[in-house]
């Protein structure tokens, strides 16, 4: 029979037990993926969840760590700051995982990575492009290249396309960490391209209705317009733009970075210039492997959340094999292979859908290459990111 009182005994017991003795490493070998599952932040996590679960599949396929397979735990961060942080001490008390790939936002990440951190837990930021983020602490690294590296190269593809632009309207959402970090970015730009910043309009990821930035940015008659701010909201400012009479170029940041915008500004979304931290073109054969597979399922050419994601997984598993090799993961304490998985992930050299990369001493991604891209819409819900030269 199952008495209430036995059952707070051997409670009690077990928590003594794990609190006096160590905890060895579960098999197959749990890693945590802590992101947005719901919300409008799940037009990036989905994407994520789906690279995530590819490389799962693969590198179990391909032997996982010395024969032992790892097996990904899901926690949904949702959307904001609370979300994220109930994932992480789910997946860091609970779960009892060896490394974090996560949350989804910048915004998310100032909130949840300290407890990561404090924990002595390694993070892999699979999308925090904000400036900041593996600073947050020793054991906060990232697999998404920062604000600073990709979004110039944005700009400098635009006046390619068209060298007479002058007058500019930068708009951005002030709610957001990410979108306050790339806004300034874009802006140290323009200025450094002799762009003249003709008004700058501010929106929050919540907003729907955009009329008043809209009407700021016509009154002002500018060639370019640059937005920095997540998909859902982005995407309606763009529709808004050109419904109201707007058009010369835009440039949209990391946020318009996914293929799950294209039914919020539908035909609308046409010609916007987005820089890229991933091309499903990269030659390595790491990423022809995952783009092969990810188009034979999907039959669509892999996005750049989906492609960071599977990175962050990967460095985990190519990290915790170098472990293995000196002592087999199971015969760990958790704690301990947590402190090792982190140093040991900050001096490895990865061949992964990115291309080569590692990272500098705070954690931040080493990366080869950056692409751009312009949107090519088919219909009002279906289109491609067409790679600029
Ligand atoms: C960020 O939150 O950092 C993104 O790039 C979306």
């Amino acid at each position: 029979m199952n008495h209430p009182l036995k059952n707070t005994l051997s409670l009690m017991l077990l928590s003594t037990l794990s609190l006096g003795s160590a905890q060895k490493v579960a098999s197959p070998i749990p890693i945590g993926i802590a992101v947005a599952q719901t919300s409008n932040a799940s037009l990036f996590g989905q994407e994520q969840v789906i690279g995530a679960r590819l490389a799962e599949k693969f590198l179990n396929a391909r032997g996982g760590v010395g024969g032992t397979p790892i097996k990904l735990v899901f926690q949904d961060t949702s959307g904001d700051e609370a979300g994220a942080i109930n994932a992480f001490q789910n997946l860091i008390s609970k779960d009892n995982v060896v490394g974090i790939v996560g949350p989804t936002l910048s915004q998310q990440a100032f909130s949840a990575d300290p407890i990561a951190d404090r924990a002595k837990v390694p993070v892999l930021g699979p999308s925090n492009t904000a400036k900041g983020i593996p600073q947050i602490g020793a054991y906060i690294s990232r697999v998404s290249a920062p604000v600073t590296a990709i979004a110039p190269n944005a700009l400098k593809q635009a006046l390619k396309i068209n060298p007479k632009i002058k007058k500019v309207a930068v708009l951005y959402a002030q709610n957001d960490a990410f979108s306050t970090s790339e806004t300034g970015i874009f802006q140290q730009t323009a200025k450094d391209l002799d762009l003249n910043v003709a008004t700058v309009q501010k929106f929050q990821t919540t907003d729907n209705d955009f009329t008043t930035q809209v009407t700021a940015v016509l009154g002002e008659n500018v060639d370019l317009v640059i937005i920095s701010g997540l998909a859902n909201d982005s995407g309606n400012l763009i529709k808004q733009l050109r419904q109201l009479g707007y058009k010369g170029l835009i440039v949209g940041g990391n946020g318009l970075n996914s293929s799950s915008m294209f039914p919020i500004c539908g035909q609308y979304c046409d010609g916007v210039i987005v820089a890229q931290a991933y091309s499903p073109t990269q030659s390595s054969a790491a990423n022809q492997l995952f783009a092969r597979e990810y188009k034979a399922q999907y039959k669509k050419d892999p996005p750049q959340f989906a492609a960071q994601a599977y990175t962050g997984v990967q460095v985990f598993v190519d990290a915790l094999k170098v472990l293995d090799h000196k002592k087999k993961i199971a015969d760990w304490d958790l704690s301990d292979l947590r402190i090792a998985l982190n140093k040991q992930l900050l001096i490895g050299k990865y061949k992964t859908p990115l291309g080569d990369l590692s990272f500098d001493k705070d954690g931040d991604i080493v990366q080869q290459a950056f692409y751009v891209a312009q949107i090519k819409m088919k219909d009002t819900k279906n289109g491609t990111f067409v790679f600029l030269k």
